[in-house]
């Protein structure tokens, strides 16, 4: 780079410091750090590439990730095994040596791992997916799960994620599913057999092991393409111990099938298996953008946060996004995490207000208390005690939209001209 683009770079980067400090908002690291929200080591290291776009970044090994994260306020880091080991070193001497190195990054920072992650869909030999047809892929896929366990008790983690991306077809016919569940399960079985063994060894807890869902990409069709497909799998009776397995559900994820993410978490929650979540935002039926939080969708976001908060979820956040393209490598630390951050902060502290709102709660108990007619069989009777009543949901949801643009405390808007 010559001097001239140097200069020009700084003063670039002068003004959006500049135009950040003027937006205002911004929380403290020691804030931040308040909040379980866990920083993904392929989030930081994305390079802006898709199947149509070139990089527009350098990718950034994890000891820097780790500094950033530690400057920024991000207490806690989660990691795919091949984003910090190349695939022809994971399970050998080298390994070891490179988890020595990352565990001396982590205590450097005052990090910790929450989460590891085994990339079953991005290495050639998932082209038939983790539980392909060949005896020795789902062998190796299952040699690769329990390393991941192994790594993430190594780390401290909690959590393990399985995204089985490749678990479908792209033409129709070609895979025998409940065959193909069978072996995914069998693989699932072995990083839980792995983990009680470990345990057993005196490793600690077992890991919680989550699934996550996502409806098509990197297939045209995915054999459990939603958090509610996970549900019902983890209930089917091919797994050895549904009791350690729960979701991960990502917000985009639930969209991009057209679903609703709160109900989709609601469905979690009352299953006693909402464990992890993946956050970020994006567009209903289009594909993976993941965008950062609230980019989008503020509103529904508030709302999946007025649920979490209601319902004491205490899980990770993990910031499962993708800084877009046209941010620098600089801005991925100065700009996309931290204002991420403040986003979510706001929101969930906005939720807070909306659960505390007096409004919204007289509404709601108005609503439940609703006049009882005894007309148990009339459904005319029973409606016209509640027409009136009703009108509140539009109330409750008119207050919402007010709490997310501040008018509640005092906001004014005028009409001029
Ligand atoms: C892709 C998924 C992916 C997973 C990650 C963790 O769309 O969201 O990022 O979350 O592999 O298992
Ligand atoms: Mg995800
Ligand atoms: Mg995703």
């Amino acid at each position: 780079m010559t001097k001239a683009t140097i200069d020009l770079h700084n003063s670039q980067r002068s003004l959006i410091e500049r135009l950040l400090e003027a937006c205002g908002g911004s929380y403290p690291p020691e804030t931040r750090r308040k909040y379980y929200i866990t920083g993904p080591q392929w989030t930081a290291t994305y390079q802006g590439q898709a199947l149509f776009h070139a990089p527009t970044r350098e990718s950034v090994p994890p000891a820097e990730v780790m500094h950033h994260f530690a400057e920024i306020g991000i207490g806690y880091w989660s990691t795919h095994d091949t984003d910090i080991i190349p695939t022809e070193d994971l399970m050998t001497d080298r390994q070891a040596e490179i988890l020595v190195g990352l565990k001396k990054s982590l205590a450097e920072n005052e990090l910790r791992c929450s989460m590891v992650t085994c990339e079953t869909f991005f290495h050639a030999v998932w082209s038939a997916s983790p539980a392909a047809e060949s005896p020795e892929v789902r062998t190796y896929a299952a040699e690769r799960v329990k390393n991941v366990v192994r790594i993430g008790h190594e780390l401290g983690a909690r959590f393990a994620v399985y995204w089985p991306g490749t678990l479908g077809y792209l033409m129709q016919g070609v895979i025998d599913e409940p065959q193909t569940l069978k072996w995914f399960a069998e693989i699932l079985n072995s990083a839980c057999d792995e983990d009680i063994r470990l345990a057993k060894g005196g490793a600690g807890p077992t890991l919680k092991h989550c699934l996550e869902a996502k409806p098509f990409e990197p297939q045209a069709e995915i054999i459990l393409p939603t958090t509610d497909a996970m549900l019902g799998f983890i209930q089917s009776g091919l797994l050895a111990h549904p009791e350690m397995v729960g979701v991960n559900p990502e917000y985009l994820h639930e969209l991009m099938w057209g679903g609703a993410p709160r109900a989709s978490l609601a469905r979690a929650l009352v299953a006693g298996k909402l464990w992890h979540f993946d956050v970020n935002d994006g567009y209903r039926l289009k594909h993976d953008v993941d965008l950062p939080v609230g980019l989008v969708n503020p509103l529904d976001w508030l709302n999946v946060l007025i649920l979490l908060r209601a319902y004491g979820f205490n899980g990770p956040f993990n910031y499962d996004f993708k800084p877009p393209r046209t941010t620098s490598n600089w801005g991925v630390f100065k700009v996309s995490f931290p204002t991420a951050i403040d986003r979510f902060i706001t929101l969930w502290e906005m939720a807070g207000e909306a659960l505390a709102d007096p409004v919204i709660h007289e509404a709601t108990e108005a609503l439940k208390s609703a006049p009882q007619t005894g007309a148990t069989h009339n459904a005319q009777e029973i409606f016209e005690a509640n027409r009136e009543l009703l009108t509140l949901h539009e109330v409750i949801a008119h207050r919402l939209f007010q709490i997310l643009i501040g008018v509640h405390r005092g906001r004014k808007f005028f009409v001029t001209g």
